[in-house]
């Protein structure tokens, strides 16, 4: 007879060996034979919305360079997390997203919590989706969900109907639809990079621009070798999620913007944009006219065939991005150029005189002054990224994350997943007061499970940068302020601790104390900064 094993038994022994050790989820009863008496190794992670737990889970992922397992309960907890599944997918973080299902064996009938079309309620943001023929394919299909997230860098979907869990599965060869083990080699071979080395060497004035795919060591590493072999100037792809060169190197040139006139102005007298590890040129509002000068050449290197496709570029080079740029540095001649830095970064700004409010700008300053080379700043803070942007320069991989998409929520739950990954990096957040209260639910994990993570909230009192915007357009915002919004108050319900800033001296207090000692804390901290 042949031995066999539950569905459950399977996925477990599968985790493990992926190296999975938390799971983040907000259970349902459909859940409960997956996530009753999970083995200790397996710790679950609760979140008290889906939204905050599928971002924990993407901070997560990003810490530990693994995919990270979210649980979520049937269309109640996957409708939920679809704009954080949305996140993921466009901020290229793995995910393994189990989601409960009724029974499959009475399915046909609706019974209460069924899922309609769980598989494809989240849209074409997944990277896989699947509902399992049977319950002997669920462990196969949750072994290939791993690799199909790591490989395509997304989140990958499995619906499991409840009574799966128990059923068996036959412990045979062949059971299981995935391989044992993956070597994912994305070799670079030097005859491939021949028209690309002979681009580079046409151009007299090339700029590098970079994006999520170079932040890494090898990344910084390769795009600092080939920058200082051609003394070109480094750019930060326009609403950066991620930081993909140092920026304390003297040829970081800053970011770029997203108007098509901008970029052709400052690109004019460049003869090549090399971009690496991005699309390159982000658009935002409909801008007319072409994106570069008819004497620009423009190519892309990414490992991303749909960032690859979609480049309107004069070569696209389909490869790993680091290996490509280290190669490239090695077949080029050392150019001389550039002395001194590329980008000066404004002074501090004066305290607030007496009367004066506290802007923004004082608290980035403040925050600049104060941060290590290696913390993990995540911003959302939408009106003070400019600021944000011109004051803090990152100074380590994973320094810098934010958003991929422009919606908010992520940060305050990607910080905290950020921080349980690397438990000893100082993480801090800097956040809108409009942006944190979208995910605050987070704040009560956080505590929870002594995660040490140090939220800055820039408190405006309103959605200033739509306020910004609304003007802008000569027309008034219909939306009101939010001065009573007191978020100190709510994390302190949640569990967090907080503290209020409304002068100058209090915030640098505020700032130096929570700065002190944040590798070891062992508790969130909100500091709620009071500005005009
Ligand atoms: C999920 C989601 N809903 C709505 C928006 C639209 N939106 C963009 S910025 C913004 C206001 C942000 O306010 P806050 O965080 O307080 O930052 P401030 O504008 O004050 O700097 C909103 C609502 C969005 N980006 N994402
Ligand atoms: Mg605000």
């Amino acid at each position: 007879m042949i031995a066999t094993a539950t569905v459950r038994d399977e996925v477990v022994q599968i985790l493990r060996r992926g190296g999975v050790t938390r799971i983040f989820g907000n259970p349902g009863s459909t859940e409960i034979p997956f996530l009753g008496d999970l083995p200790p190794e397996l710790e679950f992670v609760l979140g008290l919305h889906e939204g905050p737990v599928v971002g924990m889970a993407t901070g997560y992922a990003l810490a530990t360079g693994r995919p990270s397992v979210v649980n979520l309960h049937t269309h109640a907890g996957l409708g939920n997390a679809v704009n954080a599944i949305a996140c993921a997918r466009d901020g290229r973080v793995p995910l393994v997203v189990i989601v409960g299902q009724q029974d499959r064996r009475q399915l046909a009938l609706q019974p209460f919590l069924t899922g309609r079309s769980l598989d494809r309620l989240a849209g074409d943001y997944p990277v896989w989706s699947t509902f399992p023929a049977s319950a002997a394919e669920v462990p196969g299909a949750i072994a290939r969900a791993l690799y199909e997230a790591s490989v395509h860098r997304g989140p990958a979907l499995v619906i499991v109907p409840m009574g799966d869990w128990d059923e068996a599965v036959p412990e045979e060869r062949g059971a299981i639809a995935a391989p044992d083990e993956l070597a994912h080699v994305p070799a670079v071979a030097d005859e491939a990079l021949a028209e690309l080395v002979q681009l580079v060497e046409a151009s007299s004035s090339p700029a590098i621009v970079v994006g999520t795919g170079t932040d890494s060591a090898a990344g910084w590493d390769a795009v600092a070798g080939l920058a200082e072999r051609l003394a070109c100037p480094v750019w930060q792809d326009t609403f950066s999620s991620r930081a993909g060169f140092p920026q304390d190197h003297p040829l970081f040139a800053g970011h770029l913007p997203w108007r098509r006139s901008e970029l052709r102005d400052l690109f004019a007298d460049v003869d090549l944009v090399l971009a690496v590890g991005t699309p390159g040129l982000r658009l935002y509002v409909y801008d007319p006219g072409p994106l570069l000068g008819a004497a620009t050449r423009f190519a892309v290197v990414s490992e991303f065939a749909d960032e690859a496709l979609r480049s309107p570029c004069d070569l696209a080079v389909l490869a790993p991005p680091a290996a490509v740029c280290a190669r490239l540095a090695g077949r080029l001649e050392q150019r001389g150029g550039a002395d001194g830095a590329l980008l000066r970064r404004p002074p501090a700004p004066a305290p607030p005189a007496k009367g004066e409010p506290l802007r923004d700008a004082h608290l980035v300053a403040a925050l600049a002054e104060r941060l290590p080379p290696d913390a993990a700043l995540v911003e959302e803070a939408p009106s003070t990224r400019p600021e944000i942007l011109s004051r803090i320069a990152i100074r380590s991989p994973l320094g810098f994350l934010a958003v991929a998409n422009g919606s908010l929520g992520f940060g305050l739950a990607g910080a905290i997943g950020l921080r349980m990954g690397q438990p000893n990096r100082p993480v801090v957040a800097l956040l809108g007061d409009g942006s944190a209260a979208y995910s605050l639910q987070g704040l009560w994990t956080a505590a929870h499970y002594g995660v040490g993570a140090v939220f800055v909230v820039v408190g405006n009192g309103r959605y200033a940068v739509l306020d910004q915007l609304a003007q802008a357009h000569g027309v008034a915002g219909v939306w009101p302020a939010f001065d009573s919004l007191d978020l100190a108050t709510v994390a302190e319900g949640l569990g967090c601790a907080a503290e209020r800033v409304t002068t100058h001296d209090e915030l640098e207090n505020a700032l130096d104390r929570a700065l002190d000692g944040i590798r070891e804390r062992t508790e969130p901290l909100l500091v709620d900064v009071r500005v005009a």
